[in-house]
Protein backbone atom coordinates (compact mmCIF):
# COMPACT_ATOMS: atom_id res chain seq x y z
CA UNK A 1 0.00 0.00 0.00
CA UNK A 2 2.87 2.63 0.73
CA UNK A 3 4.72 1.82 -2.41
CA UNK A 4 1.11 2.40 -4.70
CA UNK A 5 0.69 5.11 -2.27
CA UNK A 6 4.22 6.93 -2.88
CA UNK A 7 4.25 5.53 -6.74
CA UNK A 8 0.69 7.56 -6.91
CA UNK A 9 2.10 10.31 -5.25
CA UNK A 10 5.21 10.70 -7.15
CA UNK A 11 3.38 10.28 -10.67
CA UNK A 12 0.91 12.82 -10.04
CA UNK A 13 3.44 15.28 -9.56
CA UNK A 14 5.56 13.71 -11.91
CA UNK A 15 2.83 14.02 -15.33
CA UNK A 16 2.61 17.81 -14.55
CA UNK A 17 0.42 18.30 -11.68
CA UNK A 18 1.96 21.21 -9.95
CA UNK A 19 3.62 20.08 -6.47
CA UNK A 20 6.66 19.49 -7.87
CA UNK A 21 8.30 22.22 -5.69
CA UNK A 22 7.53 20.32 -2.67
CA UNK A 23 9.77 16.94 -3.82
CA UNK A 24 12.01 19.19 -6.49
CA UNK A 25 15.69 18.13 -5.47
CA UNK A 26 16.91 19.56 -8.59
CA UNK A 27 19.97 22.26 -8.37
CA UNK A 28 19.24 25.95 -8.81
CA UNK A 29 17.20 26.82 -11.91
CA UNK A 30 19.96 27.94 -14.39
CA UNK A 31 19.04 31.61 -15.93
CA UNK A 32 16.52 31.72 -18.57
CA UNK A 33 18.28 32.42 -21.36
CA UNK A 34 20.12 29.81 -20.60
CA UNK A 35 17.32 27.11 -20.47
CA UNK A 36 18.31 25.44 -23.46
CA UNK A 37 21.11 24.49 -25.04
CA UNK A 38 21.66 22.62 -28.08
CA UNK A 39 25.14 20.23 -28.79
CA UNK A 40 25.16 21.71 -32.33
CA UNK A 41 22.94 23.56 -35.32
CA UNK A 42 24.79 22.65 -38.24
CA UNK A 43 25.16 25.47 -41.05
CA UNK A 44 24.03 23.69 -43.28
CA UNK A 45 20.29 24.42 -42.10
CA UNK A 46 21.18 27.84 -42.49
CA UNK A 47 21.86 28.41 -46.40
CA UNK A 48 18.17 27.66 -46.94
CA UNK A 49 16.07 29.25 -48.30
CA UNK A 50 13.54 30.64 -45.38
CA UNK A 51 10.71 32.03 -44.43
CA UNK A 52 9.98 35.56 -43.94
CA UNK A 53 7.23 35.43 -42.51
CA UNK A 54 6.06 33.76 -39.25
CA UNK A 55 4.45 30.77 -39.50
CA UNK A 56 0.94 30.20 -40.35
CA UNK A 57 -1.27 29.98 -37.53
CA UNK A 58 -4.50 29.06 -36.89
CA UNK A 59 -7.00 30.93 -37.05
CA UNK A 60 -10.23 28.77 -36.07
CA UNK A 61 -10.61 30.05 -32.60
CA UNK A 62 -12.70 32.77 -32.01
CA UNK A 63 -13.82 31.95 -29.01
CA UNK A 64 -10.67 32.82 -27.41
CA UNK A 65 -11.36 36.28 -27.61
CA UNK A 66 -14.98 35.64 -26.53
CA UNK A 67 -13.35 33.50 -23.08
CA UNK A 68 -13.02 36.40 -20.72
CA UNK A 69 -10.92 34.37 -18.36
CA UNK A 70 -8.17 35.70 -16.94
CA UNK A 71 -6.15 35.05 -13.59
CA UNK A 72 -4.52 38.24 -13.88
CA UNK A 73 -1.30 39.13 -15.09
CA UNK A 74 1.51 38.14 -13.49
CA UNK A 75 0.37 35.32 -11.64
CA UNK A 76 2.78 32.51 -11.38
CA UNK A 77 1.59 28.70 -11.85
CA UNK A 78 -0.14 27.81 -9.22
CA UNK A 79 2.38 25.46 -7.48
CA UNK A 80 -0.03 24.39 -4.49
CA UNK A 81 -1.84 22.85 -6.90
CA UNK A 82 -3.72 19.84 -5.86
CA UNK A 83 -4.06 16.89 -8.96
CA UNK A 84 -7.38 16.20 -7.02
CA UNK A 85 -10.84 17.99 -8.27
CA UNK A 86 -10.83 21.28 -6.77
CA UNK A 87 -13.45 23.80 -6.71
CA UNK A 88 -14.62 24.71 -10.14
CA UNK A 89 -14.14 28.71 -9.91
CA UNK A 90 -16.83 31.10 -10.85
CA UNK A 91 -16.12 31.21 -14.69
CA UNK A 92 -18.28 30.47 -17.74
CA UNK A 93 -16.64 27.83 -20.03
CA UNK A 94 -19.00 28.04 -22.68
CA UNK A 95 -16.42 28.78 -25.13
CA UNK A 96 -14.11 26.24 -24.34
CA UNK A 97 -14.65 22.38 -25.64
CA UNK A 98 -14.61 20.82 -21.72
CA UNK A 99 -15.26 16.82 -22.54
CA UNK A 100 -16.96 15.02 -20.38
CA UNK A 101 -17.26 11.00 -21.40
CA UNK A 102 -20.51 11.32 -23.42
CA UNK A 103 -19.96 12.37 -27.41
CA UNK A 104 -19.75 16.12 -27.45
CA UNK A 105 -19.77 17.02 -31.52
CA UNK A 106 -17.25 19.05 -31.95
CA UNK A 107 -17.50 23.06 -33.29
CA UNK A 108 -17.61 24.07 -36.71
CA UNK A 109 -13.51 23.82 -37.70
CA UNK A 110 -12.03 26.32 -40.30
CA UNK A 111 -10.90 24.84 -43.55
CA UNK A 112 -6.88 25.42 -42.60
CA UNK A 113 -7.80 22.79 -39.74
CA UNK A 114 -9.93 20.38 -41.83
CA UNK A 115 -6.89 19.23 -43.88
CA UNK A 116 -4.87 18.74 -40.50
CA UNK A 117 -7.06 16.30 -39.33
CA UNK A 118 -7.33 12.32 -39.17
CA UNK A 119 -9.90 11.00 -42.37
CA UNK A 120 -12.76 9.80 -41.70
CA UNK A 121 -13.44 6.40 -40.43
CA UNK A 122 -14.04 3.83 -43.43
CA UNK A 123 -17.33 4.19 -45.33
CA UNK A 124 -18.72 0.97 -43.77
CA UNK A 125 -17.39 0.33 -40.56
CA UNK A 126 -18.29 -2.83 -38.71
CA UNK A 127 -20.48 -2.48 -36.32
CA UNK A 128 -19.27 -0.98 -33.22
CA UNK A 129 -18.89 -3.31 -29.74
CA UNK A 130 -18.10 -0.47 -27.56
CA UNK A 131 -19.51 -2.53 -24.75
CA UNK A 132 -17.39 -5.50 -25.87
CA UNK A 133 -14.04 -3.72 -24.55
CA UNK A 134 -11.87 -4.91 -22.52
CA UNK A 135 -8.72 -5.19 -20.61
CA UNK A 136 -7.04 -8.67 -20.41
CA UNK A 137 -2.82 -8.92 -18.24
CA UNK A 138 -0.67 -9.18 -20.88
CA UNK A 139 2.76 -11.31 -20.82
CA UNK A 140 1.18 -13.65 -18.39
CA UNK A 141 0.15 -10.93 -15.25
CA UNK A 142 4.49 -10.25 -15.17
CA UNK A 143 4.67 -7.60 -12.88
CA UNK A 144 7.69 -4.94 -13.01
CA UNK A 145 9.47 -4.27 -9.92
CA UNK A 146 12.93 -2.25 -8.81
CA UNK A 147 15.05 -0.47 -11.41
CA UNK A 148 12.18 -2.25 -13.43
CA UNK A 149 9.41 -1.03 -12.28
CA UNK A 150 7.45 1.90 -13.50
CA UNK A 151 7.71 0.87 -17.31
CA UNK A 152 6.95 3.83 -19.72
CA UNK A 153 7.11 2.64 -22.93
CA UNK A 154 6.89 -1.00 -24.94
CA UNK A 155 7.75 -1.83 -28.19
CA UNK A 156 8.33 -4.64 -30.52
CA UNK A 157 12.07 -5.35 -30.46
CA UNK A 158 13.64 -6.29 -33.95
CA UNK A 159 15.14 -9.83 -32.43
CA UNK A 160 11.90 -10.59 -30.99
CA UNK A 161 9.57 -10.08 -27.96
CA UNK A 162 8.97 -6.77 -26.70
CA UNK A 163 10.89 -4.05 -25.15
CA UNK A 164 10.49 -2.20 -21.87
CA UNK A 165 11.43 1.37 -20.47
CA UNK A 166 11.32 1.80 -16.81
CA UNK A 167 11.74 5.33 -15.69
CA UNK A 168 14.93 3.82 -13.39
CA UNK A 169 17.11 3.66 -16.30
CA UNK A 170 16.57 -0.07 -17.77
CA UNK A 171 15.34 -0.99 -21.21
CA UNK A 172 14.14 -5.01 -20.68
CA UNK A 173 13.39 -7.01 -23.49
CA UNK A 174 10.11 -9.51 -22.91
CA UNK A 175 10.55 -12.36 -25.19
CA UNK A 176 8.92 -15.93 -24.60
CA UNK A 177 8.39 -15.32 -20.89
CA UNK A 178 11.95 -14.49 -19.77
CA UNK A 179 13.37 -11.17 -18.93
CA UNK A 180 16.63 -9.73 -20.59
CA UNK A 181 18.35 -6.47 -19.83
CA UNK A 182 18.93 -4.40 -23.06
CA UNK A 183 20.20 -1.48 -21.74
CA UNK A 184 21.43 -0.42 -18.38
CA UNK A 185 21.59 3.11 -17.84
CA UNK A 186 20.95 3.24 -14.14
CA UNK A 187 23.97 4.99 -12.92
CA UNK A 188 23.82 7.31 -15.21
CA UNK A 189 20.15 8.30 -15.01
CA UNK A 190 18.33 10.81 -12.18
CA UNK A 191 15.22 9.91 -10.72
CA UNK A 192 15.29 11.63 -7.90
CA UNK A 193 12.15 13.54 -8.79
CA UNK A 194 9.09 13.27 -9.75
CA UNK A 195 9.45 13.17 -13.63
CA UNK A 196 13.02 12.68 -14.26
CA UNK A 197 14.06 9.55 -15.33
CA UNK A 198 14.83 7.28 -18.62
CA UNK A 199 11.33 8.65 -20.53
CA UNK A 200 11.52 7.60 -23.89
CA UNK A 201 12.95 5.48 -26.83
CA UNK A 202 12.22 5.18 -30.79
CA UNK A 203 14.27 2.67 -33.24
CA UNK A 204 15.81 4.08 -36.15
CA UNK A 205 13.27 4.24 -38.67
CA UNK A 206 15.30 2.41 -41.25
CA UNK A 207 16.61 -0.27 -38.68
CA UNK A 208 17.68 -2.61 -40.80
CA UNK A 209 20.31 -0.31 -42.70
CA UNK A 210 20.60 1.94 -39.43
CA UNK A 211 20.31 -0.02 -36.70
CA UNK A 212 20.24 2.07 -33.62
CA UNK A 213 18.26 3.24 -30.68
CA UNK A 214 17.38 6.52 -29.44
CA UNK A 215 16.54 7.27 -26.13
CA UNK A 216 15.96 10.42 -23.58
CA UNK A 217 17.21 10.69 -20.26
CA UNK A 218 17.73 12.74 -17.32
CA UNK A 219 21.27 13.18 -16.71
CA UNK A 220 22.32 12.17 -13.18
CA UNK A 221 23.39 15.45 -11.48
CA UNK A 222 23.66 17.20 -14.25
CA UNK A 223 20.20 19.63 -14.28
CA UNK A 224 19.71 18.57 -18.07
CA UNK A 225 17.78 15.77 -20.23
CA UNK A 226 19.07 14.16 -23.08
CA UNK A 227 18.67 12.64 -26.11
CA UNK A 228 21.08 10.25 -27.27
CA UNK A 229 22.35 7.46 -29.73
CA UNK A 230 22.96 3.56 -29.27
CA UNK A 231 23.82 1.00 -32.10
CA UNK A 232 22.16 -2.22 -31.41
CA UNK A 233 24.22 -5.13 -32.39
CA UNK A 234 22.87 -9.24 -32.33
CA UNK A 235 19.73 -7.78 -30.60
CA UNK A 236 21.94 -5.86 -27.75
CA UNK A 237 22.13 -2.46 -27.41
CA UNK A 238 25.67 -1.21 -26.63
CA UNK A 239 25.62 1.08 -24.19
CA UNK A 240 29.81 2.35 -24.31
CA UNK A 241 29.17 3.58 -27.64
CA UNK A 242 26.28 6.39 -26.62
CA UNK A 243 26.34 9.46 -29.24
CA UNK A 244 24.94 12.64 -27.46
CA UNK A 245 22.49 13.95 -29.87
CA UNK A 246 21.07 16.95 -27.82
CA UNK A 247 20.88 18.11 -24.27
CA UNK A 248 18.31 20.33 -22.79
CA UNK A 249 18.98 22.53 -19.31
CA UNK A 250 16.03 22.15 -17.11
CA UNK A 251 14.88 24.56 -14.91
CA UNK A 252 13.40 21.47 -12.77
CA UNK A 253 14.61 18.45 -13.31
CA UNK A 254 11.60 16.90 -11.63
CA UNK A 255 8.53 17.99 -13.86
CA UNK A 256 7.67 19.01 -17.29
CA UNK A 257 10.30 17.28 -18.59
CA UNK A 258 7.91 15.71 -21.52
CA UNK A 259 10.18 13.36 -23.22
CA UNK A 260 8.49 11.28 -26.21
CA UNK A 261 11.07 10.10 -28.69
CA UNK A 262 9.25 9.57 -31.98
CA UNK A 263 9.82 9.04 -36.09
CA UNK A 264 7.73 10.59 -38.32
CA UNK A 265 7.02 9.30 -41.38
CA UNK A 266 9.06 11.30 -43.15
CA UNK A 267 12.07 9.92 -41.51
CA UNK A 268 12.63 13.05 -38.91
CA UNK A 269 12.96 12.31 -34.98
CA UNK A 270 10.28 14.26 -33.25
CA UNK A 271 11.01 15.35 -29.04
CA UNK A 272 8.35 16.89 -27.08
CA UNK A 273 9.63 18.77 -24.41
CA UNK A 274 7.55 20.33 -21.49
CA UNK A 275 8.17 23.89 -20.59
CA UNK A 276 10.65 22.90 -18.07
CA UNK A 277 8.36 23.24 -15.12
CA UNK A 278 9.67 26.45 -13.17
CA UNK A 279 7.64 29.03 -11.96
CA UNK A 280 8.08 31.13 -15.32
CA UNK A 281 7.88 28.12 -17.96
CA UNK A 282 4.43 29.15 -18.70
CA UNK A 283 6.25 31.67 -20.36
CA UNK A 284 9.11 29.88 -21.82
CA UNK A 285 6.70 27.86 -24.22
CA UNK A 286 6.02 31.41 -26.10
CA UNK A 287 9.71 31.45 -26.04
CA UNK A 288 11.39 30.60 -29.05
CA UNK A 289 14.83 31.26 -27.97
CA UNK A 290 14.58 28.12 -25.98
CA UNK A 291 13.79 24.34 -26.98
CA UNK A 292 11.25 24.00 -23.92
CA UNK A 293 8.03 24.06 -24.15
CA UNK A 294 7.92 22.79 -27.68
CA UNK A 295 8.25 19.86 -30.44
CA UNK A 296 11.21 19.64 -31.61
CA UNK A 297 11.98 18.12 -35.39
CA UNK A 298 15.90 17.24 -36.34
CA UNK A 299 17.90 14.88 -38.72
CA UNK A 300 19.70 12.19 -37.26
CA UNK A 301 20.26 10.30 -40.50
CA UNK A 302 23.72 11.16 -40.57
CA UNK A 303 24.22 11.69 -36.89
CA UNK A 304 28.00 12.08 -35.96
CA UNK A 305 30.21 13.26 -33.30
CA UNK A 306 30.87 16.57 -35.18
CA UNK A 307 27.20 16.76 -36.30
CA UNK A 308 24.81 15.34 -33.84
CA UNK A 309 21.66 16.66 -36.30
CA UNK A 310 20.62 18.63 -38.50
CA UNK A 311 17.74 20.91 -38.80
CA UNK A 312 15.69 19.90 -41.48
CA UNK A 313 15.48 22.88 -43.78
CA UNK A 314 11.42 23.15 -44.47
CA UNK A 315 11.25 23.15 -39.94
CA UNK A 316 9.08 26.50 -39.62
CA UNK A 317 11.35 28.44 -37.54
CA UNK A 318 14.44 28.64 -40.08
CA UNK A 319 15.61 31.92 -40.70
CA UNK A 320 13.42 33.34 -38.65
CA UNK A 321 15.32 35.62 -36.13
CA UNK A 322 16.12 35.08 -32.82
CA UNK A 323 13.96 31.75 -32.96
CA UNK A 324 15.73 28.26 -32.44
CA UNK A 325 14.97 26.32 -35.98
CA UNK A 326 14.80 22.73 -34.53
CA UNK A 327 11.32 24.14 -32.42
CA UNK A 328 8.67 22.14 -34.73
CA UNK A 329 5.68 23.88 -32.92
CA UNK A 330 5.45 25.43 -29.38
CA UNK A 331 3.13 26.06 -26.30
CA UNK A 332 3.09 23.04 -25.16
CA UNK A 333 2.84 22.91 -20.72
CA UNK A 334 4.37 19.20 -20.78
CA UNK A 335 3.30 17.04 -23.54
CA UNK A 336 2.99 13.71 -22.07
CA UNK A 337 2.95 11.22 -24.87
CA UNK A 338 2.75 11.99 -28.10
CA UNK A 339 2.33 9.18 -31.59
CA UNK A 340 1.88 9.54 -35.15
CA UNK A 341 -0.98 7.81 -36.57
CA UNK A 342 1.34 4.90 -38.44
CA UNK A 343 -1.65 5.17 -41.41
CA UNK A 344 -1.96 9.22 -41.57
CA UNK A 345 1.24 10.82 -40.51
CA UNK A 346 -0.81 12.88 -38.25
CA UNK A 347 0.79 13.97 -34.92
CA UNK A 348 -1.26 13.44 -31.60
CA UNK A 349 -0.23 14.94 -28.32
CA UNK A 350 -2.06 14.98 -25.16
CA UNK A 351 -0.72 18.10 -23.28
CA UNK A 352 -1.10 18.11 -19.50
CA UNK A 353 -3.41 21.13 -18.17
CA UNK A 354 -1.81 23.28 -15.33
CA UNK A 355 -5.42 23.16 -13.42
CA UNK A 356 -8.46 23.26 -14.92
CA UNK A 357 -7.83 21.09 -18.89
CA UNK A 358 -6.60 18.57 -20.60
CA UNK A 359 -5.89 18.64 -24.28
CA UNK A 360 -5.64 16.67 -27.02
CA UNK A 361 -3.91 18.02 -29.92
CA UNK A 362 -2.78 17.72 -33.39
CA UNK A 363 0.06 19.09 -34.03
CA UNK A 364 1.14 20.80 -37.29
CA UNK A 365 4.27 22.69 -38.09
CA UNK A 366 4.29 26.10 -37.19
CA UNK A 367 1.38 25.31 -34.33
CA UNK A 368 1.37 27.63 -31.60
CA UNK A 369 -0.67 25.55 -28.77
CA UNK A 370 -1.28 28.20 -26.42
CA UNK A 371 0.54 27.19 -23.38
CA UNK A 372 0.71 29.62 -20.94
CA UNK A 373 -1.25 32.09 -22.50
CA UNK A 374 -4.19 29.50 -23.08
CA UNK A 375 -4.84 26.10 -20.92
CA UNK A 376 -7.50 24.98 -23.29
CA UNK A 377 -8.91 28.02 -24.64
CA UNK A 378 -9.24 29.46 -20.87
CA UNK A 379 -7.21 32.71 -20.45
CA UNK A 380 -4.44 32.19 -18.24
CA UNK A 381 -2.02 34.04 -16.95
CA UNK A 382 -2.73 37.38 -18.76
CA UNK A 383 -5.20 39.70 -18.62
CA UNK A 384 -7.93 39.40 -21.42
CA UNK A 385 -6.35 42.00 -23.73
CA UNK A 386 -3.72 39.94 -23.77
CA UNK A 387 -5.56 36.81 -24.37
CA UNK A 388 -7.59 38.49 -27.03
CA UNK A 389 -5.32 39.83 -28.49
CA UNK A 390 -3.29 36.07 -29.43
CA UNK A 391 -6.20 34.61 -29.54
CA UNK A 392 -6.15 33.91 -33.69
CA UNK A 393 -2.39 33.04 -33.76
CA UNK A 394 -3.08 29.82 -30.90
CA UNK A 395 -4.31 26.01 -32.19
CA UNK A 396 -7.24 25.15 -29.85
CA UNK A 397 -6.72 21.47 -28.94
CA UNK A 398 -8.68 19.45 -30.49
CA UNK A 399 -10.64 18.08 -27.64
CA UNK A 400 -10.19 19.20 -24.27
CA UNK A 401 -11.39 17.55 -20.61
CA UNK A 402 -12.03 18.95 -17.57
CA UNK A 403 -9.12 18.68 -14.38
CA UNK A 404 -11.51 17.37 -11.78
CA UNK A 405 -14.96 18.37 -12.44
CA UNK A 406 -17.56 15.18 -13.61
CA UNK A 407 -14.19 13.62 -15.62
CA UNK A 408 -12.50 13.19 -12.22
CA UNK A 409 -8.95 13.29 -14.57
CA UNK A 410 -6.32 15.14 -12.99
CA UNK A 411 -3.65 14.51 -16.35
CA UNK A 412 -4.10 13.65 -19.78
CA UNK A 413 -2.02 10.66 -20.88
CA UNK A 414 -1.74 11.00 -24.89
CA UNK A 415 -1.99 7.53 -26.72
CA UNK A 416 -2.07 6.03 -29.87
CA UNK A 417 -4.30 5.67 -32.96
CA UNK A 418 -5.63 2.07 -33.67
CA UNK A 419 -4.94 0.01 -36.70
CA UNK A 420 -4.97 -3.50 -35.18
CA UNK A 421 -6.57 -6.17 -36.92
CA UNK A 422 -8.00 -7.61 -33.98
CA UNK A 423 -10.97 -5.04 -33.68
CA UNK A 424 -11.30 -3.24 -37.37
CA UNK A 425 -14.45 -1.50 -36.33
CA UNK A 426 -12.07 0.62 -34.00
CA UNK A 427 -10.04 1.24 -36.62
CA UNK A 428 -8.50 5.14 -36.94
CA UNK A 429 -9.40 5.84 -33.61
CA UNK A 430 -7.33 7.95 -30.80
CA UNK A 431 -7.23 5.92 -27.65
CA UNK A 432 -5.93 8.09 -24.71
CA UNK A 433 -6.60 8.01 -20.96
CA UNK A 434 -5.96 10.06 -17.61
CA UNK A 435 -4.01 9.26 -14.57
CA UNK A 436 -6.68 9.42 -11.75
CA UNK A 437 -9.35 8.25 -13.17
CA UNK A 438 -9.65 4.20 -13.81
CA UNK A 439 -10.77 5.03 -17.83
CA UNK A 440 -9.60 5.41 -21.11
CA UNK A 441 -11.06 7.28 -23.77
CA UNK A 442 -11.95 6.77 -27.83
CA UNK A 443 -11.87 9.59 -29.78
CA UNK A 444 -13.15 8.96 -33.32
CA UNK A 445 -14.38 10.82 -36.32
CA UNK A 446 -12.33 14.03 -37.73
CA UNK A 447 -12.13 17.67 -37.80
CA UNK A 448 -14.97 18.39 -40.39
CA UNK A 449 -17.36 15.34 -39.62
CA UNK A 450 -17.09 16.12 -35.39
CA UNK A 451 -15.52 14.20 -33.15
CA UNK A 452 -17.20 11.57 -30.71
CA UNK A 453 -15.47 10.16 -27.65
CA UNK A 454 -16.47 6.61 -26.25
CA UNK A 455 -15.11 5.92 -22.42
CA UNK A 456 -14.06 2.81 -21.62
CA UNK A 457 -13.42 0.61 -18.28
CA UNK A 458 -9.92 -0.31 -17.84
CA UNK A 459 -10.26 -1.27 -13.81
CA UNK A 460 -7.22 -0.22 -13.14
CA UNK A 461 -5.19 3.38 -11.96
CA UNK A 462 -2.09 5.09 -12.29
CA UNK A 463 -1.65 4.68 -16.08
CA UNK A 464 1.69 6.08 -17.23
CA UNK A 465 1.13 5.27 -21.21
CA UNK A 466 -0.06 3.11 -24.24
CA UNK A 467 2.11 0.99 -26.51
CA UNK A 468 1.29 -0.81 -29.69
CA UNK A 469 2.55 -4.81 -30.29
CA UNK A 470 3.91 -5.57 -33.72
CA UNK A 471 0.23 -5.97 -34.63
CA UNK A 472 -0.84 -3.01 -34.00
CA UNK A 473 -2.85 -4.07 -30.99
CA UNK A 474 -2.88 -1.50 -27.96
CA UNK A 475 -1.59 -2.28 -24.15
CA UNK A 476 -1.83 -0.02 -21.10
CA UNK A 477 1.53 0.32 -18.95
CA UNK A 478 1.04 1.70 -15.10
CA UNK A 479 3.29 2.84 -12.58
CA UNK A 480 2.99 1.16 -9.63
CA UNK A 481 2.65 -2.72 -9.48
CA UNK A 482 0.51 -3.59 -12.12
CA UNK A 483 0.54 -5.77 -15.07
CA UNK A 484 0.53 -4.20 -18.48
CA UNK A 485 -3.16 -4.24 -19.77
CA UNK A 486 -3.92 -5.56 -23.37
CA UNK A 487 -7.16 -3.80 -24.95
CA UNK A 488 -9.38 -7.12 -26.55
CA UNK A 489 -13.02 -7.21 -27.74
CA UNK A 490 -14.66 -10.21 -25.93
CA UNK A 491 -17.04 -10.63 -23.28
CA UNK A 492 -15.77 -14.43 -22.93
CA UNK A 493 -11.94 -13.99 -22.90
CA UNK A 494 -9.63 -14.75 -19.84
CA UNK A 495 -8.72 -12.02 -18.00
CA UNK A 496 -5.03 -13.33 -18.78
CA UNK A 497 -2.79 -14.15 -21.81
CA1 LIG B 1 11.94 20.08 -16.26
CA1 LIG C 1 -2.85 24.22 -25.54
Amino acid sequence: MLFAFVAALSFLIAIGCTLESQVDSAPPSPSRTSAATETAVPSVSKSVPTPTQPPATATSVPTHAATPESDGSGELPDATASPTPSPEPTRTPSAHRTATATPVPEPTRAPSEVSEGPQPLTPEPATPRWEHLRFVEAFGGALFHGDEGRPLEMLPWPSGGMAVLSRPGLITQLSEGKRHTLLNLVDATQQKGAEDGLLSMALSPDFDSLPFIYVYYSVLDEGKTRLARFPVQDGRIIREDELVILEVAQPTMSSHNGGSVRFGPDGMLYLGLGDGGDYDGFELAQDLDTLLGSIIRIDVRDASEETPYRVPPDNPLVGVPDAMPEIYAWGLRNPWRMSFDQETGTLWVGDVGESKLEEVNIIRSGGNYGWGIFEGELCRHYTEDYCAEHAASVVAPVFAYENGGESGGCAIIGGVVYHGTAMPWLDGAYLFGDFCTNKIWALEGSADAGWQVHEIQTGARLLSSFAVDGAGEVYLLFHGRHPILKLVDSAGTPTRE
